[in-house]
């Protein structure tokens, strides 16, 4: 039995897990069997918490992406394959991942044509983001990502209006090649028409893209990349959300000076989870996980954040903020994991040589 691949790319804070999620319930509405991959450079991953706690079979490819760790992105889709038997799998690589044709999608059609129908490449757009604020080459990369793309899906349509034309007409014209839908992973708009056409077709890209694997590269680096789990106690009964909002404020504060790709935390309590994200400054939080705030005096956190800064300079403000917002004086908290880095320059497995070429 072939399972259905349908791999969602885009930059960070595109939307991508939202879109996982929505997928993931619309399919499972329809009598599929549906299974997700979450992808990540570190360890202790917001995105698999948040999916595996909506019920949902995830497997996790950490520490590395994909396209680098194209053997462990074969166990993670045989696992869910010998688990659960699915339909249909999504998987999202790393919002900084591009090139993904020639490194992923071509390797799994090629030389597993028994067991994946690879669907076309779709990549997702913040409607609501430009990303010119970072340098050039996160420019570089957010259009790399964009030109290979089969499927362009412009997110987050339900926070613009008007503008929304004029972003679609600009994307559509700069990448012709692809196919341009607005939809929003929240409130499912468009998500639908996109499934159909991502079920009923396989990609067809047989191109090898150009790309400047140095500046790739610099990309990815130009990003530091935190992900940090532990625990925060005190005597007295506090508010975990109150604790997930200060936390994200904290550390967008500390941040000013630099660039959000994303910071996102995930919290539990015995009675309740919480999941927000901030992808720009002078933006609110948003929230993806919401439960009724009983007072607590245990919770434990996961923080992932990607910004356009230097390690040190990530993690001193993570100690910073995680510190600052304590509930009381008096409360403490434990760090479990704490891991700040610049990923390493991309070498993938595979990559195919073009069939034809295009840039
Ligand atoms: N308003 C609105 N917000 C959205 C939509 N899709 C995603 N978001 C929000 O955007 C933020 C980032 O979404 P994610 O789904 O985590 O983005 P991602 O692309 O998976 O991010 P990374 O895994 O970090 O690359 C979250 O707070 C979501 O709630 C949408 O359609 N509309
Ligand atoms: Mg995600």
């Amino acid at each position: 039995m072939t399972t259905r691949l349908i791999i969602i790319g885009g930059f960070l804070g595109a939307g991508k897990t939202t879109l996982l999620l929505k997928s993931a319930r619309l399919l499972t509405g329809q009598g599929y069997r549906v299974g997700l991959v979450t992808n990540d450079q570190g360890k202790d991953l917001v995105d698999t918490l948040l999916l595996s706690q909506q019920n949902f079979p995830v497997s996790e490819v950490s520490g590395s992406c994909f396209c680098c760790a194209f053997p462990d992105l074969l166990q993670a889709l045989r696992q869910l394959m010998d688990s659960v038997q699915p339909d249909v799998i999504l998987a999202e690589p790393v919002g900084s991942c591009t090139d993904l044709t020639a490194t992923v999608l071509r390797p799994l059609a090629e030389y597993y044509p028994a067991q994946f129908e690879v669907a076309p490449l779709t990549v997702l757009v913040d409607a609501a983001r430009e990303l010119d604020q970072f340098s050039a080459n996160v420019s570089y990369l957010f259009d790399r990502q964009l030109a290979e793309a089969e499927f362009i899906l412009l997110n987050k349509a339900d926070l613009l209006a008007d503008d929304l034309w004029t972003r679609q007409a600009a994307l559509q014209s700069q990448y012709s090649h692809a196919r341009l839908l607005s939809v929003s992973a929240h409130t499912g708009q468009g998500v639908d028409q996109w499934l159909e056409t991502v079920l009923g077709q396989t990609s067809s890209s047989a191109f090898t893209m150009t790309v400047d694997y140095d500046r790739y590269a610099e990309a990815e680096a130009e990003l530091a990349w935190l992900n940090a789990k532990g625990i925060v106690r005190s005597s007295t009964p506090f508010s975990a959300r109150h604790w997930t909002a200060n936390l994200l404020t904290a550390l967008e504060q500390a941040l000013a000076g630099s660039q959000i790709a994303h910071i996102k935390t995930h919290v539990s309590t015995l009675s309740a989870n919480f999941k927000a994200s901030i992808t720009q400054h002078g933006f609110p939080a948003a929230w993806d996980v919401d439960s009724e705030d009983i007072p607590t005096d245990q919770l434990e956190f996961v923080l992932n954040a990607r910004v356009s800064t230097d390690p040190n300079t990530l993690q001193q403000m993570a100690l910073q903020s995680i510190d600052a917002v304590k509930p009381d004086p008096l409360a403490r908290y434990y760090l479990t994991h704490f891991e700040c880095f610049r990923p390493l320059p991309p070498r993938p497995t595979y990559r195919l040589p073009a069939l034809t070429q295009q840039n």
